[in-house]
């Protein structure tokens, strides 16, 4: 067997105890203790070059920056392929898929055994949340792929300072990840090893979590998804906090008045454009400025508000669509050291995406490796970079406090082409909680699975809550319930939007990007108790007028179109909810019931 032999900086017994079991299990030729330093990153980029998996980029445009390509079976996160194996079924819930932890158990024994054998074994300390914080949490991911290891330290606060955090005994959520690609002795390795057998599992109770068979994004990168979401939201529900899907991001108004405000979308429906939104003109002297594009941790404090951090160090976004125009800031802080996955390039080591220029560059490779010719996609439509938040030229000064930052709002958002305006505010918390919970919105390429369907994404979590999404909403109620009870408390309001309206000929009618500050700004206004709202069914809503329409042909006409509440659709859409709350079952709160039913009548009424 491979010896394990720990470096002298890492001294937690428990922690080498369980490295040697692993080692045993899957039988890697090495074993590399990762120390995060500068040196091993690019050892192991120069590694992956020299083996297919990386190319890097045009130095003078694209410095310190690389290039992988997928398998193209290896693309997205697979959802049918994640499983939470909580002791009991329900516990899991019935939007989760779920397998007994003594049979799952057996089948990873099966598959993980010796499926390191020919590679590599890194071992890879990551915190999420600022390194030796109280509100952060600690992860060891051991992992087969560089490629991993290499991004969990643009994702991650990644390396050797973890383990003087961690000492001798402290707690850390054990992650296991190979691709499930071992290599028999003189075998020839593939640009990108994966399995077709795909098994991403998060076990609640003992909390771990083991993932086999791809080398992508969320379901290798297990900080992310994983443990910050998945996992953290069962920690969130035991100690009273949450764990979102949720953009964080901060607004100050000419007067130096700032706002923060968290905004749950689901999956490439615009979070990272939303968190580094440029005022457009008419917005002189506001500012915009990015806590985080994908995941908040929040938590109650004894000022009786909620105060949220984020908890990854890097952004990993969508890059198809993102230009200078949608988000400059973006593209700003793509400027170097970005670690890109799935996009094409030029003969000249450029970059390219769909949506990038207007003009499709000649001499493009696609991502599949293959001389672009316009029949197929440059890029996957699921391409990203990694990069550090800190080159975000609008991260906020706050970004990294502990304590977190103090939430005025949540907005909930999903992807429709009708029934649901612009933008409303909840009547209250309860109402807020229905909203968000029955949010519809049409799937993207960030899943496998069919694209531009309508699913119920309660909170954009549908594939991201932990445990049971009946004792989610439970939580969510129970935790503004215990706010409201505060002598002093700032329960933040609750709002929903979609940027998504179309017209009868399928074209967007909101432009979106920059113009989504007219919403924010109302929403802090109301927030202020500065700005008016007229009530209807749906909730309470700007007029024309109570919106800032400065440098802007934007119609009343055109916002009629995207406000527009057609009572038939929209009792449709409440009726729909029936199918989620049975599905849900027994477990869900009466006062959701009782929600709908209210809203039923309402929209009847009119
Ligand atoms: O993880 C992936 O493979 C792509 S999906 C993703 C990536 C970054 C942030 N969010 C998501 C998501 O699905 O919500
Ligand atoms: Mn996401």
């Amino acid at each position: 067997m491979t010896t394990v032999n720990a470096p002298h900086f890492v001294k937690h017994q428990k922690l080498i105890q369980w490295v040697e079991e692993i080692a045993k299990l899957t039988q890697p030729a090495n074993i590399e203790w990762c120390d995060g330093s500068e040196e091993e990153y690019q050892r192991l980029i120069e590694l992956m070059i020299t083996n297919g998996t990386m190319q890097k980029l045009n130095e003078d445009t694209h410095p310190g920056s690389y290039l992988a390509n997928s398998d193209p079976s290896d693309v997205a996160r697979v959802e049918t392929r994640t499983f939470i194996c909580s002791e009991k079924a329900e516990d899991a819930g019935a939007t989760n898929n779920w397998e007994a932890p003594a049979i799952m158990r057996e089948k990873l024994n099966g598959l993980f055994n010796g499926c390191m054998q020919g590679r590599t074994m890194y071992i890879v300390p990551f915190s999420m949340g600022p390194l030796g914080s109280h509100i952060a949490h600690i992860g060891i991911e051991i992992t087969d792929s560089p490629y991993v290891a290499i991004s969990m330290r643009k994702m991650a606060r990644m390396g050797k300072a973890v383990y003087d955090v961690l000492g001798t005994n402290g707690e850390f959520i054990p992650c296991v990840h190979s691709v499930g690609a071992p290599l028999a002795p003189s075998e020839k390795d593939v640009a990108w090893p994966c399995n077709d057998d795909k098994y991403i599992v998060h076990y609640p109770e003992t909390r771990e979590i083991w993932s086999f068979g791809s080398g992508y994004g969320g379901n290798a990168l297990l900080g992310k998804k994983c443990l910050a979401l998945r996992i953290a939201s069962v920690m969130g529900r035991e100690q009273g906090w949450l764990a979102e899907h949720m953009l964080i991001l901060g607004i100050t108004n000419p007067q130096g008045k700032k706002h923060y405000v968290a905004a749950a979308f689901p999956s490439a429906c615009g979070k990272t454009n939303f968190a580094m939104l440029i005022p457009p003109k008419g917005y002189e002297g506001w500012k915009i400025e990015t806590v985080g594009d994908d995941i908040a941790w929040i938590k109650p404090s004894e000022d009786g508000r909620l105060y949220a951090i984020n908890p990854e160090a890097g952004f990993f976004g969508v890059a198809p669509g993102t230009n200078i125009k949608t988000n400059p800031n973006c593209m700003a802080t793509l400027h170097k050291d970005v670690i890109y996955t799935n996009v094409a390039v030029s003969d000249q080591g450029e970059i390219w995406w769909e949506g990038l220029t207007k003009e499709t560059p000649s001499n493009l490779t696609n991502w599949k490796g293959q001389p672009h010719t316009g029949t197929e996609k440059a890029a996957h439509p699921n391409a990203r970079f990694t990069v550090s938040a800190d080159q975000c030229p609008s991260i906020d000064a706050e970004w990294e406090n502990p304590a977190g930052v103090p939430i005025s709002a949540f907005i909930f958002g999903g992807r429709r082409a009708d029934t649901i305006p612009l933008i409303t505010e909840a009547f209250d918390w309860v109402d807020g909680v229905y909203k968000a919970a029955t949010m519809g919105s049409e799937t993207t390429a960030a899943a496998v699975g069919q694209q531009g369907i309508v699913r119920r994404d309660p909170f954009a979590m549908l594939p991201f809550a932990g445990y049971n999404m009946a004792d989610y909403f439970a939580h969510w109620l129970e935790m503004g319930e215990k706010l409201q009870n505060q002598a002093d408390h700032n329960l933040p309001k609750i709002f929903n939007v979609n940027w998504f309206r179309r017209d009868e000929k399928g074209n967007f009618v909101w432009p979106g990007f920059g113009q989504n500050m007219r919403v924010l700004e109302w929403i802090i206004d109301r927030c202020e108790g500065n700005a008016e709202a007229v009530e209807t069914p749906m909730g309470l809503v700007p007029t024309y007028n109570d919106l800032n329409w400065q440098e802007t042909d934007f119609s009343e006409e055109q916002f009629k179109q995207v406000t527009e509440q057609d009572m038939q659709l929209w009792l449709k859409e409440l009726e729909s909810h029936t199918t989620l709350f049975d599905q849900l079952g027994e477990r869900l709160p009466k006062s959701l019931k009782h929600r709908q039913q209210t809203l039923i009548k309402a929209a009847k009424a009119v």
